[in-house]
């Protein structure tokens, strides 16, 4: 099947190895190992329903980039021998990229470093941005980080889903509700207008970032929903994705704890590259940015669970209940905790 897909990057598969890489939710990656080495990756065209959008606005930040920041790596997708990004055949829609070498990446933190570097890469790419105006981007997924809307889907889920889901999922769903204000918070937030839209990657989890073997960040990957949105999406995911040395996919949750290090090593990363550039009315909202993320994976996880898991890659039944009920024993230990990072580490954080 990725036989002609790879014929019309002018690959010859005889020479390459193939295999199934990489532990994303949504596209399929696959490392194609030979004298040179590449990614190629399948779209998800059921969540990226406009896959052209994602070539069109990679391409619009690769040229910016590499005009005014040559030396930045930005991994772009190859172009087929006909010049197209994107490769088509009945099996879907396909795209290729360098592998870069020497490189990896981690699904949890196990060193301070590798937050610091990982919120600095983030920090980079918005600030690299700043310039450029974010509104010539495309929403490749429309509304994606809008608490609002996917609280109404989650109460839409609730009103469909079987009693016995509704059940099962009683301490998440009355989780939610008791954390409503982070939704009340967000919708003050929305209409005040007083975040600036910026250039933001929305996928800043930690497997996002490739390093080196000393933990440098080289470079982001997974660009696709690189769109015109708030800082808190990154920063709440790096809090989401950082801080807890157990990833969203633990199910022994005595394993997730907040660690408040950890917390100063991705403020520190991030504001390396965006302190100037974050008014500091986003500063006191670093915080509330964890809580926003956190909480709205948990709605979306439990959301997949009372749809009947038709969005998240699973591998047993009950996984997106796990995941649900990780992540809101995540945002209970940031909760705990949050009074101490501000008092001890950081006085501009406020809420
Ligand atoms: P997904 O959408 O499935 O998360 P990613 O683009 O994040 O896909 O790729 C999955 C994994 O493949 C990454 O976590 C990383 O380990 C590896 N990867 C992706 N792109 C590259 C690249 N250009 N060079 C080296 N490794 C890569
Ligand atoms: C998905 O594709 P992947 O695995 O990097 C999802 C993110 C979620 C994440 C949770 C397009 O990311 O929004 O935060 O899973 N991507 C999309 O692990 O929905
Ligand atoms: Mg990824």
């Amino acid at each position: 099947m990725l036989n002609q897909i790879l014929e019309q990057f002018g690959i010859n598969v005889l020479n390459y190895q193939i295999e199934e890489y990489g532990s994303g939710l949504i596209n399929s990656t696959w490392k194609i190992s030979g004298n040179k080495s590449y990614i190629l990756q399948r779209i998800n065209t059921d969540v990226f329903k406009q896959p052209e959008a994602i070539a069109e606005n990679l391409s619009k930040l690769q040229s910016y980039l590499n005009t005014r920041y040559p030396d930045y790596l930005f991994v772009a997708p190859l172009l087929t021998l006909n010049g197209l990004s994107l490769a088509v055949n009945k099996d879907g829609i396909f795209r290729l990229f360098p592998f870069i070498d020497n490189s990896t990446s981690i699904n949890s933190v196990t060193d301070y470093k590798q937050a610091y570097e990982a919120a600095k890469q983030f920090g980079k790419f918005t600030f690299l941005l700043r310039d450029f105006n974010a509104s010539e981007l495309r929403d490749t997924i429309p509304s994606f980080h809008d608490l609002a809307l996917r609280y109404k889907e989650f109460e839409k889920a609730c009103l469909n889903a079987s009693t016995a889901k509704l059940d099962q999922a009683k301490w998440p769903i009355s989780e939610v509700n008791k954390h409503k204000d982070i939704l009340s918070t967000y919708e003050e937030l929305k209409y005040s207008g007083k975040f600036p839209v910026r250039v933001i990657h929305h996928d800043a989890k930690i497997n996002n970032v490739l390093f080196d073997s000393h933990w440098n960040g080289i470079c982001l990957i997974d660009l696709d929903t690189v769109m015109p949105g708030y800082f808190i999406s990154d920063v709440g995911d790096m809090l989401r994705t950082y801080l807890s040395p157990a990833n969203e996919d633990e199910i022994d949750l005595s394993k997730i704890v907040v660690d408040e290090q950890c917390f100063d090593a991705i403020y520190k990363g991030y504001l390396s590259e965006m302190s100037n550039e974050l008014t500091s009315f986003e500063k006191e909202h670093f915080i509330y940015a964890g809580k926003f993320m956190i909480y709205m994976q948990a709605i979306r996880f439990l959301s997949d669970y009372l749809n009947g898991d038709v969005y998240y890659h699973t591998t047993y039944a009950g996984q997106n209940l796990n995941r649900a009920n990780n992540q809101l024993t995540l945002l209970n230990q940031l909760i705990k905790i949050e009074e101490k990072i501000q008092l001890t580490n950081h006085s501009s954080i406020k809420e």
